[in-house]
């Protein structure tokens, strides 16, 4: 009887999960995002003091539960690198979340390159894309307006996904809840053809998704 109650109690409290890589050039602002969203989806989570937090150097990964999903993100390294490792996870990625310095004008282009080139890998095709103009607390800062005819040169690329770019700040946690909430609602669209972790691999997978072989270890 317990097994039984158990097994239904399991049932109706478990969620889908989906796996979301936070990408961009080192210290675009990854990992505070990432802080950042903990802290506003995780009760009684005090996050870390930003004094604390340091460039992503290989692999951060973090966990949230919101709008009846669960969402793993993997924040990746940025350095150039690393950045050969990102499609690793490509094929486990329910959406991708791009990170933008507002503030760095000198490597807006080198941005722009590497987002180039993600996006054109197919692994990634169809799946939801949320880019972040990141760091608009700080003055003088490109404003989505400049920023977003930018990277919609790859505008072929992006193509009829769902694809949102809108102002954060981090650091502040401004953006960050209208941004997931968006992004939740994205991937449960594109569930049919992607669907969560679990239904694609079967249970015994799904643990082995979440820790794609990469070269971090
Ligand atoms: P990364 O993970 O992409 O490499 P980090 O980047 O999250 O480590 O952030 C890099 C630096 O940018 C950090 O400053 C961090 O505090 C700062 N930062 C991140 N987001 C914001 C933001 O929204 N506004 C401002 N003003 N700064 C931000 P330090 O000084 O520790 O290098």
């Amino acid at each position: 009887m317990y097994t039984l109650m158990h097994g239904f109690y399991k049932y109706m409290t478990q969620k889908d999960d989906y796996c979301v890589v936070i990408l961009g050039l080192d210290n675009a602002g990854k990992t505070t995002y990432l802080e950042a969203a903990k802290t506003t989806f995780t009760r009684n989570y005090k996050g870390l003091n930003p004094s604390k937090i340091t460039t992503t150097v290989g692999l951060n990964i973090g966990t949230i539960d919101v709008q009846g999903v669960r969402l793993n993100f993997w924040d990746l390294g940025g350095q150039q690198e690393l950045q050969s490792l990102w499609d690793k996870y490509y094929q486990e990625s329910h959406g991708v979340i791009y990170v933008i310095d507002s503030n760095d004008r000198e490597r807006m282009e080198e941005s722009k390159m590497i987002f180039d080139k993600m996006i054109k890998n197919e692994l990634l095709s169809g799946v939801p894309l949320l880019i972040l103009a990141n760091k608009q607390d700080l003055p003088d800062v490109m404003g989505v307006r400049e920023i977003k005819p930018v990277f919609q040169q790859a505008g072929a690329l992006i193509g009829r996904r769902d694809c949102l770019t809108i102002p954060v700040s981090a650091l502040h946690g401004e953006g960050v809840d209208e941004g997931i909430k968006w992004l939740v609602e994205a991937i449960k669209r594109h569930a049919v053809v992607r669907p969560p972790a679990g239904e694609r691999l079967g249970h015994q997978e799904k643990t082995r998704a979440h820790q794609p072989s990469t070269g971090f270890n």
